[in-house]
């Protein structure tokens, strides 16, 4: 998963394009960039690290311009290094820079056409290269020295053509402005939003609407499946559907856990439908049990806190937080002659004793993915002197791969791959699981907004809604996702060494 934004202003972007991206950190960790224009120049600064480490004070007086891109990465299979971070640039036609939220699903394919059709070359293993290289080479084909709406719209229906999966992109032309596009289906979400100034209109792109609010723009609307929405340097904004079939399917784990709350996506409150998740939850809690004897209900906290509270109100059971999160968790260092190990949940959770002792705990979480941290809590909740831990999740059993850009387990890894609830409440360890029905998680989320008539829950139901995935395909993603966990690996492997002969 990733976070995009691009912004068209009157005045210096830097600033905006920096506090956007800190206001869509939650959408990925691992390495942040911004591009701006001015003048006809490109001023770019990208490294692996979170946004407040990426730019210094330094970096940003040289991301001069009112005009400019950025992104926020997740670290995906095949992406570790700074090199793939993003934006990405190439110099022909006009300067084009581009960054992107999502999966290329026929990426290989791309690359080859790329080589062998077009004559181009692709330096990373980043789809987002292969996308930025088949927008330059669609504009191209305009074959105009100067550019006009048409000629972009042009090259966006050249990329729907060509391209397969799930993208959401922002694209800066140098010297003509930003475009804002999405894939036929509208798999991943991308907002435009508006503000009046006294020198005229100013213009921004983002993946949430909380970075369209939190700049004080104004939110006109989702750039809707296969729309591309182009402002230029003037501010002047125009927008043209480009796809010859498009429908909107939007990703439902965006609302299931990566969206923020106060985000509003594709008209849906995302803190609404996590509020209906819970009470969803507990309608089924009771139907099925009854005579339940949970003490209390447990959210662990972020995310299931949303849903946690109308479960627990809807069940006539008391709420409690019974775990406290750090919020200044600190950063693992890595010492000569050992592998950076991941934090424990230990250090990032610590339980209230008094919440369990004694009690039947229900604790909530909004999914179950590998299964690692609920056995983790689970036991922890144990230990706090719960008498019966039952564990809740918000949102069905996620039992396959994600193909559409969500940093997902392979298959493999997965707890609920291949096994039944009884079985993953033995794996986790708990006294009995309860999972959230696709069909109510759906309704949670559709309730916001009836119009759209499909989701993209593939982790859950197996259902690739761009109809290209085969079992080749998956089986390729979990050897890469195995092959890039290893890789990984070996380069802090690598990065310990050359610390230590260094030293
Ligand atoms: C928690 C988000 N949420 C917690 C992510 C854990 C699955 N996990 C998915 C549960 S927060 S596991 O919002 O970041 O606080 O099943 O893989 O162990």
């Amino acid at each position: 998963m990733c976070g995009i934004i691009g912004v068209v202003a009157k005045n210096s972007v830097n600033q905006m394009l920096y506090d956007g991206l800190t206001v869509l950190q939650h959408r990925g960790q691992d390495a942040a960039g911004i591009v701006t224009c001015d003048d006809g120049r490109l001023y770019l600064r990208k490294r692996n690290g979170l946004v407040r480490d990426v730019f210094r004070t330094s970096h940003m007086i040289q991301l001069r311009g009112s005009m400019g891109i950025g992104h926020v990465r997740y670290p995906t299979a095949g992406c570790f290094s700074s090199a793939e971070a993003q934006p990405f640039y190439v110099n022909s036609p006009f300067g084009i820079s581009l960054a992107h939220n999502g999966n290329l699903t026929n990426a290989v394919q791309l690359k080859n056409d790329l080589f062998r059709d077009d004559r181009r070359h692709i330096n990373t293993d980043s789809d987002s290269e292969i996308l930025l290289n088949v927008f330059a080479h669609e504009l191209q084909q305009s074959n105009k020295l100067t550019i006009d709406d048409s000629d972009i719209f042009n090259a966006v229906r050249g990329v729907h053509q060509r391209c397969k999966g799930a993208y959401a992109v922002v694209v800066m032309i140098t010297g003509y402005g930003i475009v804002g596009f999405r894939d036929p289906n509208g798999i991943r979400p991308i907002v435009v939003g508006k503000r009046t100034t006294s020198v005229g209109d100013e213009y921004l792109v983002a993946s949430e609407s909380v970075a369209v609010h939190s700049l004080g723009f104004e939110l006109i609307g989702d750039i809707t499946p296969g729309e591309a929405v182009y402002i230029n340097v003037e501010g002047h904004l125009s927008r043209q559907q480009c796809a010859e079939n498009s429908r909107l399917s939007p990703c439902i784990f965006e609302h299931v856990y990566f969206a923020r709350p106060d985000s509003i996506i594709d008209k849906i409150s995302v803190y609404k439908a996590r509020l209906r998740m819970g009470e969803y939850l507990a309608d089924k809690i009771l139907k099925v049990c009854p005579d339940h004897d949970i003490d209390v209900v447990v959210p662990i906290p972020d995310t299931s806190r949303t849903s946690a509270l109308p479960l627990a109100n809807k069940l006539g059971v008391v709420y409690r937080e019974g775990f406290v999160k750090n919020r200044y968790i600190g950063r693992t260092f890595i010492m000569p002659g050992q592998t950076q190990r991941k934090k424990s949940v230990r250090q990032k959770l610590n339980a209230i004793d008094l919440e369990f002792k004694g009690k039947n705990v229900l604790l909530v979480d909004d999914s179950i993915v590998r299964g690692t941290t609920s056995k983790q809590i689970i036991q922890m909740a144990r230990e706090a002197g719960a008498r019966k831990v039952y564990f809740a999740s918000a949102a069905p059993p996620v039992r396959y791969p994600n193909v559409y850009g969500i940093d997902m387990p392979s298959a493999s890894e997965l707890v609920g791959h291949n096994r039944d609830e009884k079985e993953i409440a033995e794996a986790i360890g708990a006294d009995w699981l309860i999972y959230q029905d696709l069909t109510d998680l759906i309704r949670a989320a559709r309730k916001g907004n009836p119009m759209i008539k499909e989701f993209d829950a593939s982790v859950f139901d197996g259902h690739y809604i761009t109809g290209d995935i085969t079992q080749l395909y998956l089986d390729g993603v979990e050897q890469l996702r195995n092959d890039a966990t290893q890789e990984k690996r070996r380069e802090t492997d690598n990065a310990v060494i050359e610390l230590h002969n260094s030293s």
